[in-house]
């Protein structure tokens, strides 16, 4: 048997029940098969791939908390601290009644290549809880994030593992963290990103997922010749990456004529209004049923749809494996020309190799969304020389990054001969380096 074939049945064995973990893993190593037979005894002898596919360490404990009505409540959490080969671990916090340990996997595992793609010094991280801030008062919400990080500070620090937001993680989580984490260690350091801009946040990191994520998609159609300016985006979710890609989308010119969230989406053909979206979600945290109760011209629909609308590009920002074959399908159909995922695997691997079959731009969220880590990293630079830099700065780093990766990944299709294939030119790019950086560094 293969090696690859090899260490993709010893992870299924060894990690059951954990299906987003596994599909992930696949996705990669299904990639690297041409890197690997290449030289198939030197990374077996060296266990190189047991090594990438199993955590340096998993942070397990529960999180005790006090609601408004004086009930304890309790809640699983987790970090995984996935690989530190060429920086310290960094990657998201997830807060959603989903979260499991084979969710932060692969959600953790992603991250390795996502990080290295970014060309900045951070390795591979994720951690979250099962808790739902939906629904709650703020006081709930700090004294559940108080109590977790109450034990996650022992595990990080700035120079070992730095935390951010992720779905149901923004300002207002990262501030009661960063207060907790301040208040037991004593230290005002760059711990977690995405940090208010009065305590030591970057100016752009709120908006840096979604607009790299367009900028990004903006390079990938000028290099075949097609501009993003005129083209119809159809957009799912309508939370922190949805928003702003739907906001850098419109600035250059694109028409984006959906959003969603859990319950519902709405279509607006005169395209989607950002103003009020935020006014929506960030600031009521309300639901989309108030968006059409604002525009009556938009159409508000129950469950799932975003796909089934004629678009020539997709960006799915919502969460993992929401777009199946049906929607591949739909889309192709539809005439889009490009899908490119702003959240961590959105596509199944099913629509994934559906739409690369039918000449499909595809580009995988660990190229595309890469935009928020690669500012989280920009953010503990500023913080660790003390000084803050301005919009334009972090923006043009920003795009120049983007554009990079897209070079850097089309590059790594084309030298491994399968030109166009940027699932595989971004697991190969991302992984290059991470190797590179292990075999330096021994067997650790
Ligand atoms: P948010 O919590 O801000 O928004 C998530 C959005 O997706 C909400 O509108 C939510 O609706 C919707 N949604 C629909 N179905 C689901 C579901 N089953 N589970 C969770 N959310 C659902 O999260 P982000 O915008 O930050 O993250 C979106 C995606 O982008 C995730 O995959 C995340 O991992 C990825 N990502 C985020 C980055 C960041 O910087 N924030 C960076 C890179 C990737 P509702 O409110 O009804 O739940
Ligand atoms: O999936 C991701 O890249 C994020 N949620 C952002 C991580 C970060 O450290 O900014």
């Amino acid at each position: 048997m293969s090696y690859v074939d090899e260490v993709l049945e010893r992870v299924i064995a060894q990690n059951p029940a954990q299906p987003e973990f596994h599909q992930a893993v696949k996705e990669v190593l299904e990639s690297l098969r041409v890197v690997i037979e290449a030289d198939e005894e030197k990374y077996r002898k060296e266990a190189l791939l047991e090594r990438l596919t199993t955590p340096d360490r998993q942070i397990l404990f529960r999180v005790a908390w006090v609601d408004d009505k004086g009930q304890t409540q309790v809640n699983n959490a987790f970090r995984v601290q996935f690989n530190d080969a060429i920086g310290p671990y960094k990657g998201g916090l997830r807060f959603h009644p989903s979260v499991n340990l084979g969710i932060i996997k692969f959600l953790g595992f992603e991250q390795i290549f996502k990080n290295s793609l970014t060309g900045l010094p951070i390795g591979g991280g994720k951690g979250g809880s099962d808790f739902d801030p939906k629904g709650k008062s703020d006081r709930e919400v700090m004294a559940f994030c108080q109590s977790f990080m109450t034990e996650l500070y022992k595990y990080i620090g700035k120079d070992v593992d730095v935390p951010a937001g992720d779905i149901g993680v923004g300002a207002r989580e990262i501030g009661f963290l960063y207060g907790q984490y301040k208040r037991i260690t004593n230290l005002y350091e760059g711990v977690l990103t995405g940090k208010g801009l009065s305590y030591g946040g970057s100016l752009v990191r709120t908006q840096a997922t979604g607009y790299g994520l367009v900028y990004l998609t903006e390079e990938l159609l000028k290099c075949h010749g097609i501009d993003l300016a005129g083209k119809v985006v159809a957009v799912s979710g309508a939370g922190n990456v949805a928003t702003y890609a739907i906001e850098k989308a419109e600035q250059l010119g694109a028409k984006v004529v959906t959003c969603s969230d859990s319950n519902g989406w709405i279509y607006d053909h005169d395209g989607i209004d950002v103003a009020l979206l935020k006014d929506i979600k960030e600031v009521r945290r309300a639901r989309l049923t108030e968006y059409a109760a604002a525009k009556p011209n938009a159409e508000y629909h129950e469950g799932k749809g975003v796909w089934s609308v004629k678009v020539d590009v997709a960006l799915p920002c919502a969460t993992q494996n929401e777009l199946n074959l049906d929607d591949a399908k739909a889309l192709v159909a539809n005439g889009a020309m490009a899908v490119v995922e702003g959240a961590n695997m959105p596509t199944t691997l099913e629509a994934t190799q559906y739409l690369q079959e039918n000449g499909i731009l595809f580009v995988p969220g660990k190229a595309s969304n890469a935009g928020g880590v690669a500012t989280s990293a920009l953010e503990m630079s500023q913080n660790s020389e003390r000084l803050s830099w301005t919009a334009e700065e972090v923006d043009a780093k920003l795009k120049g990054i983007m554009v990079n990766i897209y070079h850097n990944i089309d590059d790594a299709s084309k030298k491994y001969g399968m030109e166009g294939n940027y699932v595989a030119g971004a697991n190969i790019a991302g992984f290059l380096k991470v190797v590179n950086a292990m075999e330096a560094q021994g067997i650790v």
